[in-house]
């Protein structure tokens, strides 16, 4: 359609014919298998892509190790300057790369506009970290001796990223590691071809210009037989994996079977809680961005609400007007609020949980219904939008499905509660722990949520929504989540091999602890 080949034209992907090279590795290839990449809004075919053969893949890892040997003994303040230049160029492209994260992925405008300023942010933050990844000298026990703890770089990382942060997660990897003076191989999600190849051109442009290998940034696409021998090889030295609890199980038995690293950021299952002196005019726009923004396929979307049984009538039909404020529109026209899920399935998916509710002897609140054609203009009917749902199960039991699974779409699950610790019990209930948000004006509630006794997520927030983190600070959960952190704070640190080294200055040799060993 014309108003895909508006998006794609601008980031000089081109539209006739729409078969397209889906691998990088300083070269474009792809003589793999076909994978399709469908509009969510309207269900057209955007372009078809060439993925990666087996021999293709092989020979890209090859090229990342090669990459890798080149860029590792650069000063990390120079690969800083090649980030910089990363970050000018994604800047310059920002709002047209926005578009085709709305175009391919669903998301709307704005969030896909935010999405590359996720990148531009963390690319800043790469380039501060160039110069500032310090190591450590440790006070040694024995006179004339120093301890050195230095951070080396690592190798090879693979990110094998979702469909719902087609640019930004990779963004968080790529700068880090680069910083950290490794080679990056990216395996994004299938469904989303054309977000990395548009990233993965601008970067390369970047590379070549600086006379480094393409490798450096390098591109496979493909489904789960690429992303299989990815993570099965052993000459990738850390996989970064952002997907479903159920892929990420596999990924870190895998990884962790040829002791490889493995990061993992996979489900969330996100409480809101609001105290009864919460300040509803903030609270409740903010449990409505996080429960509706992205239409619900966010890892940190709010997923349940825990409302004070004193506020609660009055925070839900306030919510209730913001959901039936809300039209489902075309994710490129910057009005619209509510876009697309991203693939027909996920409308299943919706319905499940939907039902979930229903099967625990609970109510709709709000939505429930799918939408009519009517609902829809006409060039969206062939698009998979989902109404956004509020539900009250029928059990507050956080171990029930109705509360204990994360199902990727807008339904957001709610309870009443009569103290802060009960609240506590159900958001750590769950085995996810991602995101989390407590709302109160209370001190004391605030001591309780973010100390030893309060919530066990990852991102534990005060009067701020489960979902739409910084990237300053390290993002990741618990438990299901998989204790992974990445983006800012120490995340780094992972993207390091750290040498411990003793050195002996002295002209004597003492052993540690006062042992003696006389020869
Ligand atoms: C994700 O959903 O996988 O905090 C990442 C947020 C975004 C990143 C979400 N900065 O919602």
């Amino acid at each position: 359609s014309s108003r895909a080949s508006a998006v794609l034209s601008a980031l000089d992907i081109p539209t006739t014919p729409v078969e397209l090279d889906g691998v990088y590795d300083g070269t474009w290839k792809g003589s793999g298998d076909f994978i399709e990449s469908i509009c969510p809004a309207t269900g057209e075919i955007l372009a078809r892509v060439k993925t990666a053969s087996p021999q293709e893949l092989h020979h890209a890892i090859d090229r990342t190790r090669e990459a890798y040997l080149a860029i590792r003994t650069m000063p990390a303040p120079r690969r800083g300057e090649i980030i910089r230049q990363i970050r000018e160029a994604l800047f310059a492209k920002r709002e047209q790369l926005g578009a085709l994260v709305s175009l391919e992925m669903g998301k709307i405008r704005t969030e896909g506009v935010g999405e590359v300023q996720e990148f531009v942010d963390i690319c800043d933050y790469a380039v501060g970290l160039s110069r500032m990844m310090n190591g450590r000298v440790v006070a040694s026990e024995r006179p004339g001796h120093s301890i050195l703890e230095v951070p080396n770089p690592l190798g090879v990382v693979a990110v094998l990223s979702a469909f719902n942060f087609p640019v930004a997660v990779y963004g968080w990897n790529l700068s880090v590691s680069l910083a950290a003076g490794n080679a990056t191989l990216w395996k994004p999600s299938p469904t989303t071809p054309l977000c990395s190849i548009a990233v993965t051109k601008i970067i390369s442009s970047v590379l070549e210009k600086n006379g480094l290998p393409g490798a450096v940034a390098g591109l496979v696409t493909g489904g789960k037989d690429v992303g299989e021998a990815v993570v099965q090889s052993k000459d990738v030295d850390m996989v970064s994996f952002t997907g479903s609890e159920h892929v990420g199980r596999i990924v870190g038995k895998a990884v962790q079977a040829r002791f490889g690293k493995a990061l993992l950021e996979l489900g969330g299952n996100n409480a809101a809680i609001i105290m009864p002196d919460a300040d509803l005019p903030l609270a409740v726009p903010a449990v409505f961005f996080g429960a509706v923004g992205t239409a619900g396929q966010r890892c940190t979307s709010t997923r349940r609400l825990y409302l004070h049984s004193s506020i609660a009538p009055d925070f839900i039909s306030r919510l209730q007007k913001l959901y039936a404020s809300v039209a489902p529109g075309d994710p490129l026209d910057s009005a619209t609020l509510l876009g697309p899920v991203h693939t027909a399935a996920a409308l299943r998916i919706h319905e499940e949980a939907i039902e979930d509710a229903k099967a625990s002897g609970g109510e709709v609140l709000t939505g429930g219904t799918p939408f009519a054609a009517s609902d829809l203009s006409s060039h969206l009917r062939g698009g998979f939008f989902a109404r956004p749902t509020i539900v009250r199960p029928g059990t507050s039991s956080v171990q029930h499905p109705a509360w204990s699974t994360e199902r990727f779409a807008p339904v957001l699950r709610v309870a009443e509660f009569s103290d802060l610790s009960e609240a506590i019990a159900w958001n750590n209930g769950v085995p996810q722990g991602l995101s989390s948000s407590l709302w109160t004006r209370d001190m004391r509630n605030v001591g309780k949520w973010i100390g030893a006794e309060g919530s066990d997520a990852g991102i534990v927030n005060v009067n701020v929504g489960t979902s739409g983190a910084e990237i300053g600070a390290a993002f990741g959960g618990n438990k299901s989540t998989g204790w992974g952190r990445e983006s800012g704070g120490d995340a780094w640190k992972q993207y390091c091999r750290w040498s411990a080294c003793t050195i002996n200055f002295s002209d004597a040799a003492p052993l540690a602890q006062g042992v003696s060993f006389p020869a």
